[in-house]
């Protein structure tokens, strides 16, 4: 793919050498990670084209867009609202933060011990081997976390990068606030498009992305809702959830219902990817972004199965939709968004208990066998919430696992062997409860 594209990578201002190196690493990984799988749904093969031409023919897409003067947006987080992007007619995208191929580079910069998300993507911008990070006309950091909001200043050296402060409590006055930083965050958009976004625009983009999340709330379901079956791999699922940031929304949401009408076969005929007995296991926690596949590839080859990420490379990303009924006018429309980005509930809140019954409710609906709840190192507001959440979960009787590690292969072992005790207890539980007809 690299050599086909190179005209492109170097209008881009990026390492070509370097980015061959990270490409050829990936399609070392793919293939075994991912095509490998027995069993899988025949759609999933649009997915798998999209991520063979995740640099490529996408990257020449939205490249389009921007000789159009449409504005193309990198982001960290989902509390940057994409709504208005889209509504633009604009891209905005997910920046990679998964891979550990850019922390060396990042670490001339930045402090070894903090979250390797962000020195993974900080890292990619000071190799120049992003070509997502090299096309966006800006990137929109936020301030959930510490460790993020200075890198922002970092970052902004070496592309422009706007923040947007993000509330870390949920009192009147921060949503005032935010509400402030939404209206900003329109005007910057406003500013590439050289005027002023019309109702119908906002309304329209608003109506793609909830029609998006409305597709990857019916794979949610397909993935997690039938105990009896399981139609696709939770390898699978994270790649979609992964893809949802990259691809164009309107095209991916047509290409996940017409994987969910296959699933829905699969579920009719009992057609399902792992046995009757596998533990379906919730992973909870802090965002995966891609190539982060590790903790996936480990339950699903130690003898487990994922049905559900809880965290923003997931559900929290897809559970909330923005009503747009009655709305008429873009304030209305405005604090319609704002509500909806008010229910997402990130550990970056204080306090954020109703992430805890949200996860409790999700393990019953989807009668899973337990939960790993997954921190990414040094992350302090996921790894310090872990503690309620585990209290709360083993009172419910909920069986549930801790990991935290990186990007590295160096814990692999050692994670492997503590996910496999898991499942086996997870496991025995399991035949028990069957053997007494719960
Ligand atoms: S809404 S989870 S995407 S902030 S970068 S907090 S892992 S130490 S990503 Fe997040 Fe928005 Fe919240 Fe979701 Fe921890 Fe790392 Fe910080 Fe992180």
């Amino acid at each position: 793919m690299s050599e086909k594209y190179t005209q492109m990578y170097k209008e881009l201002g990026m390492d070509i050498e370097k980015h061959n190196e990270l490409l050829n690493a990936l399609m070392q990984i793919y293939p075994e990670f991912f095509l490998k799988q027995d069993n899988r749904p025949k759609e999933m093969e649009y997915f798998d084209y999209v991520m063979s031409e995740i640099h490529g023919k996408r990257i020449e897409e939205i490249l389009k867009k921007k000789k159009q003067g449409k504005p193309l947006v990198g982001t960290f987080c989902i509390f940057v609202p994409e709504e208005i992007v889209v509504g633009a007619d604009g891209a905005c995208y997910g920046l990679c933060g998964g891979a550990d191929f850019s922390i060396p580079d990042a670490e001339r910069d930045l402090p070894r011990n903090i979250c390797p998300l962000i020195k993974s993507a900080y890292g990619f911008k000071v190799q120049r081997t992003c070509p997502y990070t090299q096309s966006s006309d800006f990137i929109y950091g936020e301030t959930s976390c510490e460790a993020k909001k200075k890198t922002w200043e970092l970052l902004n050296e070496l592309h422009p990068t706007h923040v947007m402060h993000i509330p870390q409590m949920k009192r009147e006055k921060e949503k005032e606030l935010w509400k402030s930083e939404v209206y900003d965050f329109k005007k910057h958009i406003e500013k590439v498009i050289d005027r002023e976004l019309t109702f119908e625009e906002l309304k329209k983009g608003i109506e793609i992305i909830n029609k998006k999340r409305e597709a990857m709330q019916r794979l949610d379901r397909l993935r997690g809702m039938y105990p009896d079956v399981v139609p696709i791999s939770g390898k699978d699922g994270l790649l979609i959830n992964q893809i949802s940031f990259y691809d164009d929304p309107e095209r991916f949401t047509k290409k996940v219902h017409e994987l969910c009408d296959e699933l829905e076969e699969r579920i009719k005929d009992k057609k399902s990817v792992v046995s009757k007995e596998t533990p379906r296991i919730m992973v909870i926690g802090t965002p995966m972004a891609p190539p982060n596949w590790k903790l996936h590839h480990i339950v699903e080859t130690t003898g487990g199965v994922i049905i559900n990420e809880e965290a923003c490379i997931g559900h929290r990303y897809y559970k909330d939709n923005i009503d747009v009924e009655n709305a008429k006018t873009i304030d209305d429309l405005m604090d319609r968004m704002l509500e909806r980005y008010m229910k997402i509930d990130c550990a970056c809140f204080t306090p954020n208990d109703e992430r805890i019954e949200k996860i409790i409710q999700m393990y019953k609906e989807r009668k899973a066998d337990g939960i790993i709840y997954y921190s990414l190192s040094f992350c302090h507001t996921y790894n310090v919430e872990s503690k309620k959440v585990i209290d709360r979960l083993q009172a419910e009787n909920i069986p549930v696992l801790k990991i935290e590690s990186d990007y590295s292969m160096e814990d692999v072992g050692q994670i492997k062997t503590r996910v496999e005790a898991f499942l086996e207890s997870v496991s025995f539980r399991k035949q028990a409860n069957s053997f007494k007809g719960i």
